[in-house]
């Protein structure tokens, strides 16, 4: 049977997850399934043997962020703390296809900051130090370095915005972001979590200061312990529970490109243009932007967007005018005083969270889920992400990783 009739005819390929009913009762109730709430729930089970666990999605696996980013995987941030718990990360999506038997296509082709002025070429020096330092291969390169990597880049110095250097990273790259959703996804399930969509939270119930379940769009669910992975909503999801979050939601759009012939290795981003580019294996290339500057819930394009993109991106790679844009699309990204996210405990017990990701959130999917799982089943916070404790912002502890932003917010 040919690839046609495979797609079309064959009556016997598994599910790649079971639909079941809810139950009244689980050990843990996952909000959100995206790459956090599924890595979660799969490093639950398959690490410490939890079986009653439930992930539940007011929508569908992968349709918030998780679905929404641009697949950009990279551990080249700012400060210690920011630079081993996205180490560990891509460490993670190393050997995420063998460990899932899903080819999740994670191409390490490298990772390219632009520098376009002396001030951001100190950050991309002092990023390199701190990198090094923790043992993740990143160096300040020169403009020729620059156009040895990405020949179409435009590295005269007659441009509005020369480049004078970039930091250079090869170990970052780009990943196929709903494989690893669909991955991690039915990973969990063959280990025996239930995965709810179209399941949507409206309640936490609590009595004295701890939490007893949830109340969903399809009956109550008790449970002594409820971890929100939800990116968008999170501030909204904690509200129910009676926790303030520290958090602001922007929407962040990208755009995508017709096919043609691979030509763009790195990846490549401008703080100062707030533009990045990307070529997948498909040969598409994939653009996004820094936030939208409002808070908004809003996943709409707008035409602002794609003029500026285009204006940005064309100052870089002049000779990619005549491609056409084939679809944009908006994320919502929610985002805390110190761009770093918020995951541990909070002041009800058995309430955690694993949220406040701004625009950083898919490429931290695995080493959240390791460390919330571990969290949960042991009760003490890994020390990985120790410092990203919601107490932080009230004891005047913060991880300031502005800095290691790709694009300005
Ligand atoms: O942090 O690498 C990043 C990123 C890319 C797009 C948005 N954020």
């Amino acid at each position: 049977m040919g690839l046609l009739g495979h797609g079309l005819f064959q009556q016997d390929w598994p599910r790649a997850w079971r639909t079941t009913e809810l139950k009244p009762q689980y050990d843990v109730v996952v909000i959100g399934a995206g790459v956090h709430g599924l890595a979660t729930a799969y490093y639950l089970a398959r690490n410490h043997g939890a079986r009653q666990v439930a992930v539940l999605d007011k929508g569908y696996i992968g349709g918030g962020g998780s679905g929404r980013n641009t697949a950009i995987i990279r551990s080249n941030y700012l400060t210690p703390e920011g630079v081993r718990f996205y180490d560990r990360s891509v460490g993670l999506y190393r050997s995420l296809a063998a460990e899932l038997n899903f080819n999740v296509m994670f191409a390490q082709r490298g990772h390219l900051t632009l520098a376009h002025n002396d001030s951001s070429l100190r950050t991309m020096r002092w990023r390199a130090e701190v990198n090094k330092l923790e043992g993740v291969q990143s160096e300040v390169i020169s403009p020729a370095d620059v156009k040895a990597l990405v020949p179409q880049m435009d590295v005269s110095s007659g441009t509005r915005y020369p480049v004078l250097g970039a930091l250079y990273h090869p170990p970052g790259g780009i990943i196929r972001h709903d494989a690893v959703n669909w991955g991690y996804a039915r990973a969990a399930d063959a280990l025996g979590v239930e995965i709810h969509q179209n399941t949507e939270v409206l309640a936490i119930s609590l009595d004295r200061g701890r939490v007893r379940g949830v109340n969903t769009s399809k009956g109550k669910v008790s449970a002594p312990v409820v971890v929100n992975c939800t990116a968008g909503w999170a501030s909204l999801v904690a509200e129910m529970a009676g926790v303030s979050l520290p958090i602001v939601t922007h929407p962040l759009q990208a755009a995508v490109t017709e096919p043609v012939k691979m030509f763009l290795q790195a990846v490549v981003v401008s703080g100062s243009l707030h533009v990045y580019v990307s070529q997948t294996d498909r040969g598409e290339l994939v653009f996004g932007a820094s936030t939208d500057p409002y808070p908004s819930y809003s996943m709409r394009g707008s035409l602002e967007f794609t003029e500026e993109l285009a204006s940005h991106v064309l100052e870089l790679m002049p000779g990619i005018a005549k491609l056409r844009v084939l679809r944009q699309w908006a994320g919502l990204c929610d985002i805390t005083p110190d761009f770093s996210p918020i995951m541990g405990v909070t002041e009800v017990e058995g309430f955690l969270v694993d949220v406040g990701w701004g625009t950083y959130g898919f490429k931290a999917g695995p080493a959240a889920g390791e460390s919330m799982a571990e969290l949960v089943a042991t009760g003490k916070t890994p020390e990985l992400i120790a410092a990203f404790d919601l107490a932080r912002f009230f004891e005047g502890r913060l991880v300031g990783e502005r800095g290691a932003a790709a694009v300005g917010h």
